[in-house]
């Protein structure tokens, strides 16, 4: 089964972003990374799909999951099918 594309849409210096890395970062999670205060064009999109510039918001597979409580129990939960970063 094809494993998830999972793009994060965060900025650095947001706390609430700093917790989902750290999760991402510990569990070894191949994610690709939108940093909004680097890209127009992310925040943008970010903006045209959900109506909202809060960040962190995890698409997957192009849905996006706002809320980092939600994102990082979701990625614990779903650790089994995802795709490891390699080191
Ligand atoms: N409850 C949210 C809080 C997220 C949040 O407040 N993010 C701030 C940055 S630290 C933000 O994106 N604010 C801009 C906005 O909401 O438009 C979570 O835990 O993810």
């Amino acid at each position: 089964m094809k494993t998830p594309l999972l793009e994060l849409y965060y900025f650095d210096s947001c706390p609430y972003c700093q917790r989902v890395l750290n999760v991402i970062h510990d569990l070894n999670i191949k994610v690709e990374y939108k940093d909004i205060h680097e890209n127009l064009n992310d925040m943008q999109k970010l903006l045209y799909i959900t109506g909202r510039k809060t960040v962190p918001c995890l698409f997957i597979d192009g849905v996006p999951m706002h809320e980092s409580l939600d994102i990082m129990n979701w990625l614990k939960s779903n650790l089994d099918k995802l795709e490891k970063e390699k080191s």
